[in-house]
C-alpha cells in the first residue's frame, strides 16, 4: 500500500513496540494476538499508519539479535497486512528486517540511523518503499550522556541534506525527514529543535515529529511518564501549527481528536 494522503490532514502515526523495555508501551502487546489487536484498536481511533518496532531505542537500552527482532514483528506485520485498512511501517536500523518486513507487506522504513547504511538505502529503493530518515547523534545505549552541538538546527540539516542526496542518488522517491526528538539532544536541544520547524522546509521533504511522551516533556512539566498526554498533546499542535505532517504518537484517540479541531481550523480561509 503506497502512501498517500489527502494534502491538508495531518497523518498519525500510531506506535506499536512489540517488545518487553519500550520506554512507555513496553510489553504491553509482547504477543502476537496482543499487537494485532492493538493495531487493530489504533486504526480504528484514527491512526493512519501503523509503526511496528521490535527494538527498544529508548536512552540507555540494549540492542537485541536481529533473530529476535525478526521473530517480535514478522508475524505481526504477515497477520496485519493481509486486512489492515493502513499503510504498515517497519521501525527498524537493520536492512534484513526492513527487506523482511518490506516483502511482508509494510511499504514504509522508519530508521532511526536515517539511511547511515547503503544496504538499507537499496533496500528501500529496491522496494519503491517509503522512508522516514531519523536524525541521531550517537547511539541509543550512549546518546544522552553528552549530547554537543555547535547548531543543533543547522547541523541536523546538514545530515539531512547529505542523507537526502544519498537516497535521491538510488532512486527513492518518497522521504520524510525527521529531526529525532530525544535521540542524542538535551532540553535546549530539543526545544530549539521545535521551536525552529520551518527552517527544514526549505529541504523540500514533509517533517515527521515523534514526541509522544518524551522525557523533555517530563524535564519542563515535572510531569511522571503515565501522566505526559497532556504535554504530548501540546507539542502535536505546536509543531502541526508549524508545517508537521506526520504526528507519530502512542495516543491516538486523544492525539486524533486535537489534530482533527486544529487540521478544522487550518482549512478554512
Ligand atoms: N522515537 C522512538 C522510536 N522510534 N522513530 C522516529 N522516526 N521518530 C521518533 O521520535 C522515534 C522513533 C522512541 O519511542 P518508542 O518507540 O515509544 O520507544 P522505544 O524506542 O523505547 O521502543
Amino acid at each position: 500500500m503506497r502512501l498517500n494522503f489527502a494534502p491538508h490532514k495531518t497523518v498519525i502515526i500510531g506506535v506499536l513496540n512489540v517488545t518487553p523495555d519500550s520506554f512507555y508501551d513496553g510489553g504491553k502487546w509482547f504477543d502476537l494476538d496482543t499487537a494485532v489487536a492493538r493495531a487493530r484498536e489504533m486504526i480504528a481511533e484514527g491512526a493512519d499508519i501503523i509503526d511496528i518496532g521490535g527494538e527498544s531505542s529508548r536512552p540507555g537500552s540494549d540492542p537485541v539479535t536481529e533473530a529476535e527482532e525478526q521473530r517480535r514483528v514478522l508475524p505481526v506485520i504477515t497477520a496485519l497486512a493481509k486486512s489492515a485498512t493502513v499503510p504498515l511501517s517497519i521501525d527498524t536500523r537493520h536492512p534484513a528486517i526492513a527487506r523482511a518486513a518490506l516483502e511482508a507487506g509494510a511499504s514504509l522504513v522508519n530508521d532511526i540511523t536515517g539511511l547511515r547504511d547503503q544496504k538499507m538505502i537499496d533496500i528501500v529503493a529496491k522496494h519503491k518503499a517509503s522512508v522516514v530518515i531519523m536524525h541521531m547523534q550517537g547511539e541509543p545505549k550512549t546518546m544522552q550522556d553528552q549530547p554537543q552541538y555547535d547548531d543543533v538546527v543547522g547541523e541536523i540539516k546538514a545530515f539531512f541534506a547529505a542523507r537526502i542526496a544519498a537516497a535521491r542518488a538510488a532512486g527513492i522517491a518518497d522521504i520524510i525527514l525527521d529531526p529525532g526528538i530525544g535521540f542524542g539532544k538535551k532540553l535546549e536541544h530539543n526545544l530549539a529543535i521545535l521551536n525552529r520547524l520551518e527552517e527544514f522546509h526549505e529541504l523540500g521533504c514533509p517533517l515527521l515529529i515523534g514526541a509522544s511522551r518524551k522525557s523533555f516533556i517530563g524535564a519542563i512539566t515535572g510531569a511522571e511518564i503515565e501522566d505526559r498526554l497532556p504535554g504530548t498533546i501540546a507539542s502535536s499542535v505546536a509543531v502541526v501549527l508549524k508545517g508537521v505532517r506526520f504526528l507519530r504518537v502512542h495516543d491516538v484517540k486523544e492525539c486524533r481528536q486535537a489534530i482533527d479541531v486544529v487540521d478544522a481550523i487550518r482549512a478554512v480561509r
